[in-house]
């Protein structure tokens, strides 16, 4: 019988972006990806965490308390450097309220209107965890670097994605593919990462 991994979000584009990435690991142990819009009654957790890695366990660990299902997280967001790494574990309410992506997006810009282009350095963050019930937990890292726009530019994706110029290619994340996107971004680097994990923790 097919089992079930609950992924800890309420953004319904990473739950696509990770039923991609994990395709292969997914088949292999038979497995499929739940988003929490499946299970009203789970509690938002609160992300009081001090880091990207904190923040993706506190939300592995209560959703697999919460459910009784092993349990993914992706904490994740875009760190620019001469911001000193903001907005961070912030990015998702940057302008104020929570996933305002257009309001975030074009309050960073106004932020480092009058930065040259050499020093527009950022990347995507993303920490990648997994839960078991049974306390059982791991973390991985992956970062997608590249360097910030003036506009944004593609339709693409969500988030920031329209004014990060991605590192080696000519295009915002917004104007990659779907695809493409997984192939390099700071999800996919994390989260294939964790698919080691999973292997080793779910095998039966
Ligand atoms: P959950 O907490 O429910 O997973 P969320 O969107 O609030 O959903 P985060 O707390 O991890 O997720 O915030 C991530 C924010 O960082 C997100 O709202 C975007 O603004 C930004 N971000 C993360 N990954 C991104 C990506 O691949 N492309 C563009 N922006 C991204």
């Amino acid at each position: 019988m097919t089992g079930q991994v609950v992924l800890a979000t309420r953004n319904e584009h990473k739950v696509g972006e990770l039923r991609d990435i994990l395709a292969d690991i997914l088949a292999e142990l038979d497995l499929e990806i739940a988003g929490l819009s499946a299970f009203p009654e789970v509690a938002d957790v609160i992300e009081d965490g001090a880091s990207f890695a904190d923040n993706a366990l506190l939300k592995a660990r209560a959703v697999a308390a919460a459910t009784g299902l092993p349990a993914l997280a992706d904490d994740s967001g875009l760190a620019v450097d001469i911001l000193g790494g903001a907005p961070g574990i912030f990015s998702a309410r940057w302008s104020g309220r929570h996933g305002e992506d257009r309001a975030n997006l074009e309050l960073l810009l106004a932020q480092v209107a009058d930065v040259r282009d050499e020093h527009r350095g950022a990347g995507f963050v993303c920490a990648a965890a997994l839960a078991l019930p049974d306390g059982t937990c791991r973390v991985e890292e992956g970062v997608m670097r590249g360097t910030l726009t003036r506009a944004a530019r593609g339709n693409n994706g969500f988030g920031y994605d329209p004014i990060l110029l991605v590192d080696g290619d000519t295009r915002t994340s917004a104007e990659l593919s779907p695809a493409e996107k997984n192939a390099i971004s700071h999800r996919g680097k994390a989260f294939r990462a964790l698919a080691a994990h999973l292997r080793e923790v779910l095998e039966p």
